[in-house]
């Protein structure tokens, strides 16, 4: 049976990866940090499908802990490790940049030294969760793996960091290190602090609950490849067992901005949105009701924000034959239904 140890589990990605090699038949080991409220980074997972928290063997451990990492090797004898573990939001890093540093640049580092500490180099192989972050604003129309990186947050630099360090180990020590560089990929799983979750949830607390507050939000017209989670963690399996090469772009080849998601999601519920004033005054209007359902925050803003990103997968495809196949209209579509759902499930 093989082995996989999964860092960052109990997130978007880890939860579906989790549910992935499961099916596929493997043994996971699953890494969760110390928490004052357990409950509260396992619910995601609980409310999904309780069997997988199950299934899963559970390890304290965390990326700023060199030697919980070394006893989580140790104890879970990994054939697989994923390191899907960090602070992943990127306006946060700018809050907090040494923490994001130490997490998602030092903190892969000390998995790698635990790895050689061990001395484990030839029998595991590691996936890293490289980001399209790491591009910044290129002059390119589409970013693949010629495109020069140029990150603008300590989120993209630090990941940046990360990716340089596992071709450096790779090359140095004969490590099979595979970088995944993956485009934006939402789902109903993904953290209610980035936009489409926060716009999703927003939509079905209206449609269900009445609320009438306006949404808040920052830059409406920076433009992303929006892909399905479930099928990205697929695409990270297949890099780490049968890529040959260190890295690979995950996207959709499509793009679109915040505004257009904005308006797809609340048109599932039939809400029209007219859009009045400029920059921090604008505000989106319920077409029907003359309702002010959308405002500007400028603390969404970024100090420096990346405007457009938009991935070729031809290399994942041609070798890999990974492909998306959940388009954005069914994405939008699959998000406002859950969470529809969900708000119905709080109405006693
Ligand atoms: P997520 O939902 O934010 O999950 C992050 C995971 O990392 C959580 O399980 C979290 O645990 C864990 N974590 C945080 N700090 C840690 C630490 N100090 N030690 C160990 N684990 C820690 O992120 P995601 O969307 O699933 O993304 C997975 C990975 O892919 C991340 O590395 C992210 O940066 C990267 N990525 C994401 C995207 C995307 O569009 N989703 C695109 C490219 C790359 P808690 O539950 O305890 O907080
Ligand atoms: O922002 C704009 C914001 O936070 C998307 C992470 O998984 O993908 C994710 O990073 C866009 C940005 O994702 C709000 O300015 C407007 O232009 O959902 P997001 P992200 O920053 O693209 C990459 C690939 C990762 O690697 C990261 O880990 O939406 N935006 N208004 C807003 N963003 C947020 N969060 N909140 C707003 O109110």
């Amino acid at each position: 049976m093989k082995r996989a140890l999964i860092i960052g589990v109990t997130g978007q990605d880890g939860i579906y990866l989790a549910e992935h090699l499961l099916e596929l038949g493997y043994k996971v080991y699953g890494v969760r940090r110390p928490s004052t409220i357990p409950e509260a980074s396992q619910r995601r997972m609980k409310e999904y499908n309780n069997d997988i928290f199950e299934q899963i063997t559970w390890i304290y451990a965390d990326l700023a802990d060199g030697s919980s990492l070394r006893r989580s090797i140790e104890i879970s004898q990994p054939d697989y490790i994923y390191n899907l573990g960090a602070q992943s939001h990127v306006r946060l890093s700018f809050e907090v940049p040494e923490y994001t540093a130490d997490i998602n640049a030092v903190g892969f580092v000390r998995l790698l030294d635990a790895v050689r500490a061990l001395h484990a180099e030839k029998n595991v192989s590691i996936y890293q969760a490289s980001t399209s972050e790491m591009f910044g604003n290129s002059s390119t129309k589409y970013q693949n793996l010629s495109t020069p990186f140029n990150p603008l947050s300590p989120y993209a630099s630090a990941k940046l960091y990360a990716h340089n360090v596992g071709l450096n180990y790779a090359k140095s020590y004969g490590m099979k290190i595979r970088l995944g560089i993956l485009f934006n990929h939402e789902s109903p799983l993904r953290g209610t602090n980035f936009v489409t979750r926060k716009i999703t949830r927003a939509v079905a607390n209206r449609s269900v609950h009445g609320v009438k507050k306006a949404l808040k939000l920052g830059n409406l017209d920076s433009r992303r490849d929006w892909g399905y989670a479930k099928e990205y963690v697929q695409a990270m399996n297949l890099i780490l067992e049968k890529g040959v090469e260190s890295e690979y772009i995950v996207a959709t080849k499509s793009h679109e901005s915040v505004r257009s998601f904005l308006e797809k999601a609340y048109s599932v519920v039939g809400i029209n949105i007219s859009w009045e004033g400029k920059g921090v005054d604008e505000v989106g209007i319920c077409s029907s009701t003359g309702d002010v359902i959308i405002k500007i925050d400028p603390w969404f803003y970024r100090p420096n924000e990346l405007d457009y990103l938009c991935g070729d997968f031809s290399k994942i495809k041609h070798e890999l034959g990974w492909e998306p196949k959940t388009t954005l209209n069914e994405l939008i579509e699959l998000m406002v239904q859950s969470d529809i759902y969900k708000a119905k499930a709080t109405i006693v």
